[in-house]
Formats: structure tokens, C-alpha cells, sequence
């Protein structure tokens, strides 16, 4: 299989093939592929560019075009994916990019996904302060808070939002579940920011969303 075949969907993004990547998503499309495995098929690409970048092959401009290529991606995939979409529900959510961090397209993947499935969902956008998502949750009274996270550094941010959002909420009847996201999260993570639940991808951060939600 050559980088440039339509099967190499994860290879042509790290190859920065904008319209070699965008022509086989529709042409996998066209032959039945499912817009699912080529998100996650382009998600890697992602991860993989991020790699390089880490280890100084590309440069911080390798970002900004993958980021521009999957957002494209997402622009065929995420009306297949969300046409498919299961049961409804009509719960609201909060969701916000924690304060010093820019990156938004995991996070709006997260939004058209919930709002697919019915959620009412406030997008706060991104490099939000734990007082103005605090603010927010005082005055939305949601279901659920989101946020998102991809830097590192954010980590010790998501633990000050969710503290601050706790502080604020603690009269209320019910805890507040916080669900958190992002490639970098795991359960250490979640744990240290003192979050109900945690994902990698957003049809599992939905799943999380019902299962905390009951
Ligand atoms: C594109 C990109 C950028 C773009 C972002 C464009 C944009 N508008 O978002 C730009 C160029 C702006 C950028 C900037 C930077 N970036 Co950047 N970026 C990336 C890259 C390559 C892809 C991110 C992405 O969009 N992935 C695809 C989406 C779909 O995946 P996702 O975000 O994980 O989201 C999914 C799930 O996590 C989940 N999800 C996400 N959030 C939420 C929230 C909720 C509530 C739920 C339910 C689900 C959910 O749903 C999504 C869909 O499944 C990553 C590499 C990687 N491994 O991810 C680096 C990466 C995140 N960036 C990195 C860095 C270092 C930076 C910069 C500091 C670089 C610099 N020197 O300037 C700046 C920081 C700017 C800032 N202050 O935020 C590092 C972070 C390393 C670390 N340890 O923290 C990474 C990991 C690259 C690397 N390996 O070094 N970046």
C-alpha cells in the first residue's frame, strides 16, 4: 500500500495531503466506509503529526495544517456520524476549553455529537477562566459540566475550574458531574482534577455522560 492510497487515510494526513486526505475519505465514503473508523483514522494522523512535532521534525505550522485538514475531515464526517445517531435525550450541558488552551476542534466535535443525541449544550469556547465557567454553571444550572484539555500544563487548570465549580455549586441538591476530555487525559488525570469521568474520544465521553447521569 503506497502513503498516497485512499487506504492510508492516516498516512496522507501525517503526509500533510490536504487534498489527497479530503478526495479518500470520499471515495472510502462512496465505497461504504464508515465515517467512524475514518475519524479515528484521522485522529491518529493527528496524534502521529503531534509526535513529530514533539520530536522536532515538524514545526508548529505542521499543527496548524493538520488541524485545518481533520477540521475539513469533520466538516463530510460529522453529519454522516451524527445522522446515525441513537437515543435522545434532553439534558444540558456546559461545556468549555479550560483557561490557556486554544485548541477547539476535539471540543466541537464534542458539542455536534451532544447536540446530535438532543443535549442542550452552552459551548463556552476556549481559553475559559475557572470564575467565568463557575459563573456559567451558577447561572445555566446544567446537567453536566464538560471541559476540554490537551496540554499538559492544563492539567493543574482543570483542577482549579473544577474546585472552583464545586466551591459554587456546593448547596445544590445534587453534585454536578464533570466529565473531562482531551488525547492527553487519563484516569491519573481525572483523578488529580477531581473529575467524575474522563475520555479520549467524544462517542466515549457520551457514554460517560449517560452512565454518570443515570
Ligand atoms: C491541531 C493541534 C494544534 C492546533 C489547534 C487548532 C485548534 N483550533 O484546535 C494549534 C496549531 C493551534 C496548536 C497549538 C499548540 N499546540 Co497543539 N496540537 C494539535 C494536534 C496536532 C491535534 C489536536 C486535535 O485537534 N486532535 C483531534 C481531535 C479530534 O482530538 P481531541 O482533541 O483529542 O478530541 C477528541 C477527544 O479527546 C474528545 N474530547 C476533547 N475534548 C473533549 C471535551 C469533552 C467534554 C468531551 C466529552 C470529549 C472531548 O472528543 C474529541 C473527538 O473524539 C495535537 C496532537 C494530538 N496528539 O492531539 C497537538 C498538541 C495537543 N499540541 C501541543 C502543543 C505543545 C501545542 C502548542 C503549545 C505549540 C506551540 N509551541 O505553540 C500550542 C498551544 C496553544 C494553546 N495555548 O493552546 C502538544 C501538547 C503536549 C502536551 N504534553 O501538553 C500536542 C499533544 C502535540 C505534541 N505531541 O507535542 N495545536
Amino acid at each position: 500500500m503506497t502513503p498516497s492510497s485512499a487506504a492510508d487515510l492516516t498516512g496522507l494526513i501525517v503526509a500533510m495531503d490536504q487534498r489527497g486526505s479530503l478526495d479518500a475519505i470520499r471515495e472510502r465514503l462512496a465505497a461504504g466506509g464508515d465515517p467512524r473508523r475514518l475519524m479515528e483514522e484521522c485522529r491518529v494522523g493527528m496524534e502521529q503529526v503531534g509526535r513529530m512535532y514533539e520530536s522536532g521534525e515538524y514545526y508548529v505550522s505542521a499543527l496548524i495544517m493538520a488541524g485545518e485538514i481533520f477540521r475539513q475531515a469533520a466538516d463530510i464526517l460529522l453529519p454522516l456520524m451524527t445522522a446515525t445517531e441513537g437515543p435522545q435525550d434532553s439534558r444540558k450541558v456546559v461545556i468549555a476549553t479550560v483557561k490557556g488552551d486554544i485548541h477547539d476542534i476535539g471540543k466541537n466535535i464534542a458539542v455536534t455529537l451532544l447536540e446530535a443525541r438532543g443535549f442542550t449544550v452552552v459551548d463556552m469556547g476556549v481559553d475559559v477562566d475557572p470564575e467565568v465557567i463557575a459563573d456559567a454553571v451558577v447561572a445555566e444550572r446544567p446537567d453536566v459540566l464538560g471541559l476540554s484539555c490537551l496540554l499538559t500544563t492544563g492539567f493543574g487548570t482543570l483542577r482549579e475550574t473544577i474546585a472552583h465549580v464545586r466551591e459554587r455549586t456546593a448547596a445544590w441538591a445534587q453534585r454536578l458531574p464533570v466529565v473531562i476530555g482531551g488525547t492527553a487525559i487519563d484516569e491519573h488525570a481525572a483523578e488529580y482534577a477531581g473529575a467524575d469521568g474522563w475520555c479520549t474520544d467524544a462517542a466515549d465521553g457520551i457514554a460517560v455522560v449517560h452512565s454518570l447521569l443515570g
